[in-house]
């Protein structure tokens, strides 16, 4: 499977955000990742209803939405997607996992199931039949800017031999948090195929945006 690159928006300049994400839907970028945070789940808010919206009228790029927030349920219906895109709920959000994930493939996008570092992958174990894509968080969720965990790399390893000998190659394996350079190539080497890339990479300040696009293409193997 050929790796793909999901651009994190919230890692974009806040006041020119529309500059960057023209840049990338220019380039042509797999995915706009869009985290949207309740400040229940996780410490922090971000991004509105209007923000996803406006991203979503306006570019072609497919949608690759991060909800952490409590009860899932109750957010969906305010964001936009639709046939194409991605939406990944948290395992550790809600006691009705499998009823959230049906939701979502009823409105045609790609359900998925994102794990916290320390929840185990045994939990997507009985979902594996709805989901599209598996989300394993390299760090913990609500900010950029954060390192890698350190079991993150063997967790990625006996996540791909999950699927793979349970018979579902098939599904992405999204890693998200610190995609870095250096991290790239041993997350990908691990077994992942689609990074989340923002301040680590592809919005790191030293390069600028479109040679940080370039040297976090110029990493990848597949
Ligand atoms: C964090 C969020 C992520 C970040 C991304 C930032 O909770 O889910 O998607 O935006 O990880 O990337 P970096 O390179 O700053 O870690
Ligand atoms: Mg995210």
């Amino acid at each position: 499977m050929k790796s793909k690159l999901s651009a994190s928006i919230m890692c974009a300049d806040p006041l020119y955000m529309k500059k960057d994400l023209d840049a990338l839907a220019q380039k042509g970028i797999d995915f706009f990742h869009c985290d949207v945070m309740d400040g229940q789940f996780v410490p922090n808010l971000m991004l509105s209803t209007e923000t996803l919206k406006a991203v979503k009228q306006q570019y072609q790029v497919p949608l690759d939405i991060h909800i952490m927030a409590e009860k899932p349920e109750h957010v969906l219906p305010w964001l936009p997607f639709g046939k194409g895109d991605i939406v990944s709920i948290h395992y550790e959000s809600t006691p009705h996992v499998d009823r959230v994930l049906q939701q979502i493939a009823e409105k045609e996008a790609m359900p998925a199931l994102a794990l916290n570092p320390a929840t185990p992958l045994a939990c997507a174990a009985h979902v594996l039949d709805r989901i599209g894509m598996l989300l394993i968080m390299t760090v913990n969720p609500g900010f950029a800017g954060q390192k890698m965990v350190p079991c993150a790399l063997e967790k990625i390893r006996m996540a791909r031999k999950l699927l793979d000998e349970a018979g579902y190659s098939h599904i992405l394996l999204e890693v998200d948090g610190n995609c870095s350079l250096e991290n790239i190539p041993l997350m990908e080497e691990a077994g992942a195929d689609t990074f989340v890339v923002g301040t680590s990479s592809v919005f790191s300040k030293v390069h600028g945006l479109e040679k940080g696009l370039a040297m976090t293409r110029a990493c990848l193997k597949k």
